[in-house]
Order: C-alpha cells, then sequence, then structure tokens
C-alpha cells in the first residue's frame, strides 16, 4: 500500500480589492486543518492568490501585471511555503507566472514535503476571447492575459507516486488524462475557476454544468487507471458566481470525497497509489491493447475534417 492522505483545499470567493496576504492566510488556515487531518499533500484552486481577474476587460498593461508573480515564492505566498515545509505537507497550488522575460501564463506548482518546488505546469487549454465581446454578460479573456502553456504535460515523481497537473478548461480534454496516463501518471491534480452561470448570466443549467465538471474527471480517472483531484475557487467573486463541486475521484472512477459549501472548505481522502495497479495492467495496459496506427488524426488534425463525399 501506497498510501497518500490528500486534501482538497476548495476555496470560497476572492474579491477584486483582496490583498495577497488575506488570502494566503486563508490558505494557512486550510493548511492547519490539513496538518489536523494527517495530510500528506493539498492542492489548492487556480489563481489560487487572487480573484478570476480574466474576467475584467483591461487596457493598461500596468493594471494588468499587478495580477502576476513574477517569482515563487515571493515575499507573499513564502508563509505558505515555509508552514508547508514545517508540517511536512507538500502543496500545489495555481497563479499568474511572468516569465523574466516577459511571457505570462496561468501555472501551477507542485512542491515536496520539503517545500521545494519539484513541478510547474502551464495551462494549454485557454478559454475564452481576447476582445472585448458585447454580447456577453461578462467577460472570459484569458486568451487575451495567457499565451498556451509550453511545458506539454509532464508527470513527477513525489511522496512515492507519479502525479501531474492540468488546470480547469483542461479537465474536458481526454487527450490531457492520457497524455499524464502515458507516462504513467497515478494522480493528476488540478484546480478550476468555473462560472455557475453561462454568458447570459443565468444559473439555469447549473446541475448540467457540475454533472460535465464530474464526468470529465471521472472518465480521465477511471481510462487511465489514476486518483485525480478536482479543486474548486467557488462562491460569489464580485457579483460573479463560481461553482462549487471540489472532488477527489478513485481509479475506477468512482468520487470518493466532494465538498459541500461554496466556502473554504477541506475535503480529504487516504488515497492509496497501488489501487491505480489494476485497471493499469489489465483493460488499461496501454502497451497491450493501445492501437496507435489508428490514432494519428488526434495529433495531425484540430478541427473536424468531414470526409469527401
Ligand atoms: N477557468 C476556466 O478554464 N474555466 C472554464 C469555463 C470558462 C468554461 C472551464 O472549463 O471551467
Amino acid at each position: 500500500m501506497r498510501e497518500i492522505v490528500i486534501g482538497g483545499a476548495q476555496m470560497g470567493p476572492i474579491q477584486r480589492t483582496d490583498t495577497r496576504a488575506q488570502v494566503v492566510d486563508r490558505m494557512l488556515a486550510l493548511l492547519d486543518q490539513a496538518r489536523g487531518a494527517g495530510c500528506d499533500l493539498v492542492v489548492f484552486p487556480e489563481l489560487a492568490l487572487t480573484t478570476f481577474f480574466p474576467r475584467w476587460y483591461m487596457e493598461d498593461p500596468a493594471e494588468v501585471e499587478v495580477w502576476f508573480e513574477a517569482e515563487m515564492p515571493n515575499a507573499a505566498t513564502q508563509p505558505l511555503f515555509d508552514r508547508a515545509r514545517e508540517y511536512g505537507i507538500a502543496i500545489s497550488f495555481g497563479y499568474a507566472e511572468r516569465t523574466p522575460d516577459g511571457h505570462h501564463f496561468n501555472t501551477s506548482i507542485l512542491t515536496d514535503k520539503a517545500g521545494e518546488i519539484v513541478g510547474k505546469y502551464r495551462k494549454v487549454h485557454l478559454p475564452g476571447h481576447s476582445e472585448y465581446d458585447s454580447d456577453r454578460a461578462f467577460q472570459h479573456l484569458e486568451k487575451r492575459y495567457f499565451e498556451p502553456g509550453d511545458l506539454g504535460f509532464p508527470v513527477w515523481r513525489n511522496l512515492d507516486a507519479w502525479m501531474g497537473m492540468c488546470i480547469c478548461n483542461d479537465r474536458r480534454w481526454p487527450e490531457v488524462y492520457r497524455v499524464m496516463g502515458l507516462q504513467g501518471a497515478e494522480l493528476i491534480m488540478l484546480g478550476y475557476n468555473t462560472p455557475s452561470v453561462n454568458s447570459q448570466a443565468s444559473a439555469e443549467g447549473l446541475e448540467k454544468r457540475l454533472y460535465h465538471s464530474d464526468l470529465s474527471m471521472t472518465a480521465g480517472a477511471y481510462q487511465n487507471a489514476s486518483w485525480v483531484v478536482g479543486v474548486a475557487k467557488a462562491g460569489d467573486e464580485d457579483g460573479h458566481p463560481l461553482m462549487a463541486g471540489s472532488i477527489i475521484v478513485d481509479p475506477n472512477g468512482f468520487v470518493v470525497a466532494r465538498a459541500e459549501t461554496e466556502g473554504d472548505e477541506l475535503i480529504v481522502h487516504p488515497c492509496d497509489m497501488d489501487l491505480c495497479a489494476f485497471g493499469k495492467s489489465t483493460i488499461f495496459d496501454f502497451a497491450r491493447h493501445r492501437r496507435t496506427e489508428h490514432y494519428g488524426r488526434i495529433t495531425a488534425q484540430t478541427g473536424v475534417e468531414y470526409p469527401d463525399t
């Protein structure tokens, strides 16, 4: 048995005026709870340090830059790294990254139990649009503020398991899980900021939105015989509601822990990495059963191409 007690640290809303220090204090409180629950690893949401700023249309680069972190750790997040090291808890969280040469990514990092960064992932699938869209009740400008990630979908050996990350919209794409599954991933961590209303601000269909979130993660877990931990930023951010529904999914695709609120809430499950072995050695034994000669379109083609008639 290779048990990792995992905490999914869902975060309630972060308002535009909230400071990094206020947010890190909330993350520290969740880390304290995680210690009490015996966690080895805690997963925080996408863009955990700030409000989901891509909903705001900004033209002035200086106004945009304030949402980005030029280094990690930095003065604001150092207490989080220090506390995690003190407790011997590995952590993963998302933030907006500005590189030294001026590139901008929607990024997640993963530490080991000593608080050292062992993995970095930059979001590949950026939803939304890049210009102001007057037809929408609210904007989703990830394509304006971020470049598509340039690191692929790596996995790392950490806590005696193979672990990878993706971010929010990535969770809806089966290729993401499979690329990590092909590297032996036993745990896939992700954070998300998913509006609980549609682009016309209607809450109709929330049940469907939650179902699609679950469906994407449970399918990814089952089809790659991997644990999946999906953690929301939830609740009302300056009048913009975000969906909750954080879950931990086992390698058979069953949800074993689920958040019940739209606030700061820790969900916990003891995850045995050895549970991945059955699926990986039977129905999803990739080496024995995959037929790559028929999968060429997956990488050769982006959009739909109908056969010639
Ligand atoms: N932050 C996200 O990537 N959100 C998308 C929304 C815009 C659909 C998501 O897939 O949840």
